[in-house]
This record gives structure tokens, C-alpha cells and sequence, in this order.
């Protein structure tokens, strides 16, 4: 049996290095709608429903075949929708130039404290990669290698493809990973792809489906301000640091 050592770390954006759907995306997109002469608007609950179709442009589709099939039925109507999603960018990047999106808990210490020890950090997400720039501080950005993001593969999470991408950017076997995510689509595409995950909730998806994720946690906690478990082990700890990836990986070396 072929047992790997913890090298590095591959983090989703939206959910999990931060909350970004109710209060950053979901205005960009009403913003977008607005601008262009729409009669759409997202409103918190329909946007729930939405988010079960990841990526912005696939998202606006899902919306047209429920509530405007004649709009997908107009000549252009693939330009229009890439026409929105650029303004729709363009609005998010505005709302996070503008400092509106605050990190999760414990997301900068734990980046900081695991490259810091020589793990490598890597971004899985279905976002467009200009969200990634913009939503994170750029000494954090720094320390990631590898961002996998947006159109990069053809099929969005819960594809694996993302995942499969990054580890073939980082030359690493599932096995030498670990994966965060926040959403049941997110850990459908981690664990299709092999990666022992650990999901922190976020607004939208608490009550999600999160079998066979390592633990599911409030967040990653700060001495603090502990996280709070709700399934899995902490192994007594209060908070995620590096001792407890390293703890999670031997759980998962052990349970093959
Ligand atoms: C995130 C998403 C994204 C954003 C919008 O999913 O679904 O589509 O809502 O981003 P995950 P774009 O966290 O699972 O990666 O509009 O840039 O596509
Ligand atoms: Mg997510």
C-alpha cells in the first residue's frame, strides 16, 4: 500500500475562503441584470436554489430554462449571457475593490502557518480567476502555486476535473492532499477526484449533504474563537492548525 506524506493543500474560494454568495456575487449579478434592462432579480431564496448549478454563466442558463426559456431561445442569446457574466465580473471586482468580503476564520492564519511549514497551497474553484485576484490580500495570494479557476476545465464541480487539473499542476497523487471545501457539489468533485476533504459551512450550505467529507466544522477556527464540530474529530483540539492536518492525513493513511 502506497503511503504519502501531507504536502499540500487545496483550498475552493466561494464558501470557503470566504462568504461570498448572498452579499457579493448574487448583487453582482442583480447589478448586471439591471444594467442590461432586465426584469431578472435574484432575490436571497431563489439565489439558494441557483447555487445548485456552479459557475456564473451556467448559473444564468439554469435560471433562463426555469423562469425565461424564451430569452435561450433568441438568436445571441449565448452572447448576451457572456455579455452579463463580464458585467456581472465587473461589479463583483468593484464590490471586493471596495474591501466587502472579510476572510473566514482562521483562513489567513492557517495559510500563513502551513506554508510556513513548507506545505504547498493550491486554489480549486469554479469562480472567474480575476475573483480569485481581487477577493484575496496579495501577500495570501502569494503563497498560493497554483490557481485552478473558472473555465480552466470545460466541466465545472461537481466535475472533479478542477481538482484533477490542480494535482496534475502540482505533480502530486490525491493521496498527498488534502482538499477544503464548503459546499456538497465542491465535495462531490474533491471526493471524485480522490481527495480527503474537510468542508466549513457556509450560509448557503449548512444543511447540505457532507458524507464522506473528513469533518464538517463551523470553520477553521482562532485560538479565540473555537470552531464547532459538527461531524468528525478535532482530536481535541479548538481550532485547525497544522498538527490536526497532519492528525486528519494519518486518519485517512490508516483508513485505507
Ligand atoms: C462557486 C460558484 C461560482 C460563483 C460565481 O462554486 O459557483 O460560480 O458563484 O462565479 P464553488 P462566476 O465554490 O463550488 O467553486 O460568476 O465567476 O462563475
Ligand atoms: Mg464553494
Amino acid at each position: 500500500m502506497l503511503r504519502f506524506m501531507l504536502e499540500a493543500l487545496i483550498f475552493d474560494v466561494d464558501g470557503t475562503l470566504a462568504d461570498t454568495e448572498r452579499d457579493g456575487h448574487r448583487p453582482a449579478f442583480n447589478a448586471a441584470f439591471a444594467e442590461a434592462g432586465l426584469a431578472w432579480h435574484w432575490d436571497e431564496a431563489l439565489y439558494g436554489e441557483l447555487l445548485a448549478v456552479t459557475g456564473g454563466k451556467e448559473r444564468m442558463r439554469f435560471y433562463c430554462e426555469r423562469h425565461d426559456p424564451g430569452f435561450l431561445a433568441q438568436a445571441g442569446a449565448e452572447q448576451r449571457i457572456r455579455a452579463l457574466h463580464a458585467a456581472k465580473t465587473r461589479h463583483y471586482l468593484k464590490l471586493l475593490e471596495r474591501g466587502g468580503i472579510p476572510l473566514q476564520p482562521g483562513v489567513a492564519r492557517l495559510l500563513r502557518e502551513a506554508h510556513g511549514a513548507g506545505l504547498r497551497l493550491a486554489i480549486a474553484t469554479t469562480t472567474t480567476p480575476e475573483n480569485v485576484t481581487a477577493l484575496l490580500p496579495p501577500d495570501l495570494l502569494a503563497l498560493f502555486e497554483t490557481v485552478g479557476a473558472g473555465d480552466t476545465v470545460a466541466r465545472k464541480k461537481p466535475a472533479p476535473d478542477i481538482y484533477l487539473w490542480v494535482l496534475q499542476q502540482l505533480g502530486l497523487p490525491a493521496g498527498a492532499c488534502l482538499a477544503f471545501e464548503d459546499s456538497a457539489n465542491g465535495l462531490k468533485a474533491s471526493l471524485a477526484a480522490g481527495l480527503p476533504t474537510v468542508v466549513t459551512i457556509s450560509e448557503y450550505t449548512q444543511d447540505h449533504d457532507f458524507a464522506g467529507a473528513l469533518a464538517v466544522l463551523s470553520d477553521l477556527g482562532e485560538p479565540d474563537r473555537p470552531c464547532v464540530v459538527r461531524s468528525g474529530t478535532l482530536h481535541g483540539r479548538t481550532l485547525v492548525d497544522l498538527d490536526l492536518l497532519q492528525a486528519w492525513h494519518r486518519d485517512t493513511i490508516n483508513k485505507t
